[in-house]
């Protein structure tokens, strides 16, 4: 059944004035999942002034009593996750299991923040001058704008929405257009929670919404997840109205496989790096680095399972990698995959398009290409699907050196069993999340989340660096009067 896509301001569910938008099912891209009217630019206006008139009452409210929100609506997430995993594995194509997990993850994510309160402890320090003590107070920013990529449609905006929430913002959140129907049942969760009209409000729209979004000048504060080159759109367009933002963009990940791993762990976690969410993770490994001793039973092995993956309709049981999101996706990878071999690569696994009951959803084939010595972009250029390329190695240090080999530093993987070698990797390879033993995707809500090098602009997300963007401190300088007599 098809979905209604709403948009939800000031408290109100509201059907779309503009142009139709409609998510399919991008393994039967005839089956359409979400359909409606998209937001039109006045519908920014009244969505932010809903966000401006919400702010000073919800910023009063006890830092608890929001987080009371967060968790009520953590409920909701957890007793539809069945339900909502499958509708998020038919509208986004990652497997039902995954799907269902991610569901679950954005209420864990909810309940975390949903327990802020409780962690909330101040700062005083001393004083240079007698009588005095300084304390550091701190405020919610005002109305933040959430723009979210389609490849987590529910765990990346509560990642985003629950601390610019329990730190007292106000929000007025994007979704990508690929993926309306989870966006609706999160708002819709947070609504039912208890969160006062006009404190989240939602807007389906393409980005042309972003943009005037981003533009408004009610609007205090962005966080962004997506690609590279709207991220620094979006950072250029803040800076320039003098306004804090949070752009995660590219990665580039490598797994880094040397000779004395765990070689059965190894192959197993960089398949899961490499094609879960059939490689749509901006965590995702799309970069294999072998050092000389394993790197052809390393290789072979790796590309055995890849080409054994079942891959087919997400929401089927036993399928083990669906689609990518969209045609332009699928073209895209193609078209890099071609390049690629016209650029010295072998394709060892995959690489072609499927021609049997699968060609007409937007599938790509897991794939693996030895670039040898070649001087491909494949290497350098993010694909966001499920493509791995692989270099050898002659030792360790040159590993790491070819990991470093990008101007992304998101996350790496290191596969060793070396305490020294593991720790030389956390010295020099340049990334803002690095996997010991474990592939490169996956972030916990309480830990710094985010990229070294252009991997991101602005301040790091979820953990202590959550309060650090949505809120911003006031240093008080407290003394007293003179004694009275
Ligand atoms: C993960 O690795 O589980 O867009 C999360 C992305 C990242 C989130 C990754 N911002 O893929």
């Amino acid at each position: 059944m098809t979905a209604a896509i709403r948009h939800l301001i000031a408290g109100q569910w509201v059907p779309g004035r503009g142009e139709n938008i409609r998510s399919v099912n991008p393994a039967r891209p005839d089956v359409v999942v979400a359909d409606g009217g998209a937001a039109l630019i006045d519908d920014v206006d009244a969505a932010v002034g809903a966000a401006s008139d919400a702010a000073r009452a919800w910023a009063a409210t006890p830092i608890h009593q929001r987080g009371g929100v967060l968790v009520a609506a953590a409920d909701i997430v957890d007793g539809n996750a069945a339900t909502w995993g499958l509708e998020l594995a038919a509208e986004e194509g990652k497997t039902k299991a995954e799907g269902i997990g991610e569901v679950r993850r954005a209420a864990q994510i909810l309940r975390y923040y949903g327990a802020e309160g409780d962690r909330q402890a101040g700062e005083i320090y001393a004083s240079p001058r007698a009588g005095e003590q300084i304390m550091v107070t701190r405020k919610p920013v005002g109305v933040v704008a959430c723009i979210t990529p389609f490849n987590f449609p529910i765990a990346i905006p509560a990642w985003k929405i629950a601390p610019a929430l329990v730190f007292g913002n106000t929000v007025v959140w994007k979704p990508a257009s690929t993926v309306p129907l989870l966006a609706l049942r999160l708002a819709d969760a947070l609504s039912s929670a208890g969160l006062p009209d006009g404190v989240l409000n939602l807007l389906v729209g393409e980005s042309d919404i972003g943009d005037a979004l981003v533009n408004h000048p009610d609007v205090d504060a962005i966080t962004f997840t997506g690609s590279t080159a709207v991220g620094r759109r979006i950072a250029a367009a803040a800076a320039a109205r003098g306004v804090p933002a949070q752009a995660e963009m590219g990665g580039k990940n490598a797994a880094i496989v040397l000779d004395d791993a765990d070689l059965d762990l190894a192959v197993e976690q960089v398949l899961l790096g490499a094609f879960r969410s059939t490689g749509q993770k901006c965590t995702a490994t799309s970069r294999l680095i072998v050092t000389a001793g394993i790197a052809d039973r390393f290789v072979s092995a790796v590309c055995e399972r890849a080409a054994a993956l079942r891959v087919g309709d997400p929401t089927e049981d036993d399928v083990e990698m669906g689609p990518v999101i969209s045609l332009p996706a699928q073209q895209n990878i193609s078209a890099g995959i071609a390049t690629a071999t016209e650029q010295g690569a072998t394709v060892l696994t995959g690489g072609a398009l499927y021609s049997d009951a699968r060609a007409d959803g937007y599938f790509v084939a897991p794939t693996v290409l030895d670039l040898g010595a070649a001087d491909a972009d494949v290497w350098t250029e993010e694909l966001f699907g499920p493509v791995l390329a692989v270099k050898r190695a002659a030792d360790a240090e040159e590993a790491f050196a070819l990991a470093n080999d990008s101007e992304f530093g998101l996350s790496a993987a290191v596969f060793t069993q070396d305490l020294t070698r593991a720790l030389h990797a956390v010295e020099h390879i340049d990334v803002g999340v690095l996997h010991i033993n474990s592939e490169s995707a996956g972030a916990d809500p309480h830990v710094p989340f985010g990229g070294a090098k252009k991997s991101g602009l602005g301040p790091k997300e979820q953990g202590t660096a959550a309060r650090d963007f949505f809120t911003h401190t006031t240093t008080v300088y407290l003394r007293g009067g003179r004694p009275r007599a």
